[in-house]
């Protein structure tokens, strides 16, 4: 873990240099890269991005290729080193970068790394976030086009409190406490409103079963969203099951309910293949790794495009 939070933290203090350095913060990325990036550029070969690849925190998740969104190792041989990679944080656009060829490393798990061609040689990291260092999350899509990106928003956290609270009531859930994991605010289907996204979850540690499983009575984790005037839906909800065989090692009777502890973030809302149509990129923490996904909604409900995962 510790390893990764030091690259998170070089990724931070990059993107720090290059806001200090001026980048535009537009909503479409058009804006100009900042002149350290360039600088940058000019020192690397110029690759035609054959893939657009998606890094989520420095790992390839998988990306989008012939048409099709493919799984990382389906098209990490395609990427070969000086490709062009659009930089963001889950609110800005920062800039152009060429990233390296990808590497494998041993972090939360094995995965494909990309390493930005970019020095930062001075600065700290400039909290100019609008959100907690435990929901920031940085991402690059390596494609030669510019991109529809949506900044995600956040209003007053009571408003998402709401939210979750509404739907656990629904769900006849009322001893589940409420523990915000994150709330957002993003117009996901171009109708120019803005839909809620929310995620909470909630583990007593006296209800532990080892491992990452919890009893399922009073724990939980869910993604939920929220329309103007419409039902509040789950995105995504913990994984639940009895323990049957699992018993014996938790300790536990065959059929008690469990839950497998997870917290959901989103990543970013970005049309990462140029369609019209805006990806959703999560990503989901469980006990000894981390789970990406990628999805897209339409006509109110969530299709899963990719989903990729590094852990132990
Ligand atoms: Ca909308
Ligand atoms: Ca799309």
């Amino acid at each position: 873990m510790e390893k990764r939070y030091l690259r998170l933290f070089f990724i931070l203090l990059f993107l720090s240099v290059i806001i200090v350095n001026g980048c535009n913060k537009n909503t479409t990325d058009q804006s100009s890269t900042s002149p350290q990036v360039t600088k940058e550029e000019t020192k690397s070969k110029n690759t035609i991005n054959e893939v657009t690849s998606v890094i989520v925190d420095g790992l390839l998740i998988g990306g989008y290729y012939q048409g099709k969104w493919a799984q990382t190792e389906d098209i990490v041989s395609k990427i070969k080193g000086g490709e062009t990679y659009r930089m963001y944080s889950s609110y800005e656009y920062y800039g152009n970068v060429k990233g390296k060829k990808p590497t494998i490393e041993d972090e939360i798990g094995q995965g494909y790394y990309i390493d930005f061609d970019v020095k930062s040689e001075t600065g700290s990291p400039n909290q100019t976030e609008q959100g907690n260092e435990e929901e920031f999350s940085s991402f690059a899509i390596g494609t030669n086009s510019e991109l529809d990106f949506e900044p995600l928003i956040k209003k007053n956290r009571t408003f998402y409190e709401d939210i979750m609270s509404k739907y656990l009531k629904k769900k006849g859930l009322t001893n589940y406490k409420i523990n915000l994991t994150q709330g957002v605010s993003v117009d996901l289907d171009n109708d120019k409103k803005k839909e809620h996204l929310v995620s909470s979850g909630h583990y007593n540690l006296t209800d532990t079963l080892g491992d990452g499983w919890y009893k399922a009575e009073n724990n939980y984790s869910l993604l939920v969203l929220s329309r103007d005037n419409l039902d509040i839906t789950a995105v995504k909800e913990a994984v639940l099951q009895k323990a049957g065989e699992m018993s014996e090692f938790l300790k536990v009777d065959q059929n008690t309910d469990m839950v497998f502890r997870s917290h959901y973030y989103i990543v970013g809302v970005i049309d990462i293949n140029n369609d019209g149509k805006k990806e959703i990129i999560s990503r989901e923490e469980i006990q000894g790794g981390i789970l990406y996904s990628i999805f897209q909604y339409e006509n109110g409900t969530f299709q899963e495009l990719l989903t990729t995962g590094i852990g132990s």
